[in-house]
């Protein structure tokens, strides 16, 4: 290979230098729209704007279950909306999409019951939706095992001729993880059509990006493996839908996986059962809120005449129908059977969960003789 097309080729894999963005802080155009990407149609924006609007709502009402003992734990996705709805807006129905536990504003954006959505985080069983219909799988909370699922269901369509995608969301944290690597080992050898999408919301619980790595950026992990990357502004949801589509595209063609790293923050504690202020300063939070995602979104479509009074009205309304809908429905006791936790493991129970099965049945048995006596 000449030294010039070797540059080409490591140019490729490259990201852009500083992060992809469209739309500035204060909602206006960039000087100079990035190049090799275009701008979503208005139409899409529009859409965006819509579902952000829904999320960040849902996001609220679940962190208010959390208070009134509705719901177990909630991390919160409040900050991401922008990188949480760009990425299912990319994706087309027949794609995959491989959450984390974090992720419960791209699974409502993704038409699922919000309700199914907080099963597994209300303590409920299993997963709540069913992963073969909304090509959704179960939100992992094991850190990164799911992009080497992801790898698996794109190699798994790719073989059998189908041109779908899958995507996995992850957090800037697991990408320190081992799974995180060998997926993107096997997928660039593989070239499977697999989009790896970060979220650096620059935490891992407590643990600040800079006692994590020492990488420029994370998207420079990619061109060790020979994944082409990008990194791009987590909070401009019209950057992040243009390079999502592109990257969605490239994979889909069959040019092979992609790394996207958004910069992106974490506005609320880790969950609800963690305290934030011990280990970042309210200047910092402060700081990232006046780069709000919804705000600068909403505050661009108006400056460009795409976004009425009443437009954000009947969002709001619809947010707010949303909320109640899904207060009364949490409200209500869970009518779940125990013995439920059992079915759909295997399709051949192994002698343990017999075992554990029989157990419990016994232990249940009991109380109910309690409880009459
Ligand atoms: C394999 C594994 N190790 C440790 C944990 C405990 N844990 C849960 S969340 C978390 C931090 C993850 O941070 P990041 O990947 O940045 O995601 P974020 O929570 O910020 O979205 C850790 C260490 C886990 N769930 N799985
Ligand atoms: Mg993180």
């Amino acid at each position: 290979m000449s030294v010039k097309s070797l540059r080409q080729t490591v140019q490729g894999f490259l990201p852009s230098l500083t992060p992809v963005r469209f739309v500035a802080e204060d909602g206006t155009p960039v000087a100079k729209p990035p190049a090799g990407y275009s701008e979503p149609s208005e139409e899409a924006l529009r859409e965006a704007y819509r579902r952000m609007v829904l999320g960040r709502r849902f996001d609220t009402q679940a962190t208010a279950l959390t208070k009134q003992g509705r719901l177990a734990v909630y991390p919160s996705s409040r900050g991401q909306e922008a990188c949480q709805i760009g990425a299912v807006l990319a994706l087309r129905p027949d794609d995959w999409l491989f959450p984390t536990y974090r992720d419960s504003v791209a699974l409502v954006t993704r038409g699922i019951d919000p309700v199914e959505v907080l099963t597994l985080l209300r303590g409920d069983w299993h997963c709540g939706y069913d992963p073969a219909a909304t090509r959704v799988a179960p939100q992992c909370t094991p850190l990164a095992t799911q992009v080497l699922h992801a790898t698996g269901m794109a190699e798994a369509q790719r073989r059998k001729g189908e041109d779908g995608v899958s995507m996995a969301l992850i957090g800037d944290g697991a990408t320190s993880e081992g799974d995180f690597h060998e997926a993107l080992n096997f997928a660039a050898v593989l070239r499977a059509p697999v989009v790896f999408f970060v979220q650096n919301n620059k935490y891992a619980i407590s643990v600040p990006l800079a006692r994590q790595t020492a990488a420029p950026a994370l998207a420079y992990k990619g061109i060790g493996y020979g994944v082409r990357s990008e990194q791009v502004d987590g909070n401009d949801l019209v950057a992040v839908l243009a390079v999502l589509t592109d990257a969605v595209a490239h994979a889909r063609a069959g040019h092979g996986p992609v790394l996207v790293e958004a910069h992106t923050y974490r506005m609320d504690a880790h969950t609800n059962a963690d305290d934030a202020t011990r280990y970042r300063d309210a200047e910092e939070v402060e700081r990232w809120g006046a780069a709000d995602p919804l705000s600068r979104l909403e505050t661009h479509l108006r400056a460009r005449g795409a976004l009425t009074e009443a437009d954000t009205a009947a969002a709001r309304e619809e947010a707010e129908a949303l909320a109640a809908d899904l207060r009364t429905r949490m409200n209500a006791d869970t009518t779940a059977d125990p013995m439920e936790l059992f079915d759909h493991v295997y399709a051949d129970p192994t002698p343990q969960l017999l075992e554990q099965r029989a157990q419990l049945a016994a232990e249940l048995a009991e109380t109910t003789l309690t409880q009459e006596d």
